[in-house]
């Protein structure tokens, strides 16, 4: 077999392969959808948290790096530990999994609000990731003591 041949021979075998990865869904990436959002009006001038759940349906997990929001130009992603909360680069959004943002737990802690938002309004929130495009989410402002995880499923 000349040189020629050996690689339009590898070719149509990479071709073959690729078409056979695509038809079986395999490294699908990262397929993130959020849920369940809320911000509770919050009961500080200058700072509110903002929860929710990525859940992500693609076999490859991804990272939520930062976010973005109209209420503030100083949004970072917090934890918490032993009662108080912590700066943190990234969230992990699993494959297969979710990343759940919940009270006493991780959380996006918007700073030096702008406004202060209220009941009834709505805050926007653009979640950036690393591997998928950024996520635009509108999550509702509850009352500050709104806490739909201590509900009994
Ligand atoms: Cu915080």
């Amino acid at each position: 077999m000349n040189r020629r041949a050996t690689t339009a021979t590898a070719l149509s075998a990479a071709l073959v392969l690729g078409a056979t990865l695509s038809l079986t869904g395999c490294a699908t990436g990262p397929e993130l959808a959020t849920s369940g959002g809320y911000v509770p009006e919050p009961v500080m001038p200058d700072m509110a948290g903002g929860f929710l759940t990525v859940t992500n349906t693609g076999d490859t997990a991804d990272r939520l790096t930062h976010a973005t929001s109209d209420i503030s130009d100083d949004v970072e992603l917090h934890r918490t530990k032993d009662g108080k909360m912590q700066q943190v680069k990234s969230f992990e959004v699993p494959a297969n999994g979710e990343l759940v943002l919940k009270r006493g737990a991780n959380h996006i802690m918007f700073k030096e609000l702008k406004h202060k938002p209220a009941v009834g309004e709505e805050v926007s929130v653009t979640l950036h990731f690393a591997e998928s495009g950024p996520l635009e989410v509108t999550l509702p402002v509850k009352a500050a003591t709104h806490n739909p995880s201590m509900k009994k499923h």
